[in-house]
């Protein structure tokens, strides 16, 4: 059965490309997802991808890739980084692995994005590469997992 990595992006992220060029640039979110599902098809990985304003969803899409025991997680949990517990609990819950992607470079922002409840549970984080991260993201997931199969 094929391997499936979720994407999934949080609040606010459904602008991107229509707002804040100069932070997030032009792309937009239709543009991530393609990014995302030629970085799968590389490693022949099915991508979910979704957006959703509600914490509550999130946390639905982060259990449902537990419990599917997805070969990792990409979130960009939008501004819930730098204020969820709920979410920082639901990706402690998972047993897979779960990379934080930030378009920006959230420590050369404002103090209060510099903080991220986020990152002690996430394997990793990239921030700052753009939509690139995204498939970094994946690239790395992917990785992960063809080397966790050679052990
Ligand atoms: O840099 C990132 O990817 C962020 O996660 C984006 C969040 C922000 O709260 C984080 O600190 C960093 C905001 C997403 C809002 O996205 C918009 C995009 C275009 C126009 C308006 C909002």
């Amino acid at each position: 059965m094929a391997k499936t990595i979720y994407v999934l992006n949080g609040p606010n992220l459904n602008l991107l490309g229509t707002r804040e060029p100069k932070t997030y640039g032009h792309a937009t979110l239709k543009d991530v997802e393609k990014l995302c599902r030629e970085a799968g098809k590389r490693h022949e990985i099915a991508i979910a991808f979704h957006q959703s304003n509600h914490e509550g969803q999130l946390i639905d899409w982060i259990h449902e890739a537990g419990a599917k025991k997805a070969a990792g997680l990409v979130i960009n949990p939008g501004g819930y980084t730098h204020s969820s517990v709920a979410i920082r609990d639901a990706v402690a819950a998972v047993d897979i692995p779960v990379i934080e992607v930030h378009i920006s470079n959230i420590f050369a922002r404002e103090d209060f994005r510099h903080f991220s409840h986020i990152a002690p549970v996430a394997k990793g984080t990239l921030s700052g590469f753009g939509i690139m991260g995204y498939a970094l993201a994946i690239d790395g997931l992917a990785a992960l997992n063809a080397s966790e199969r050679r052990s």
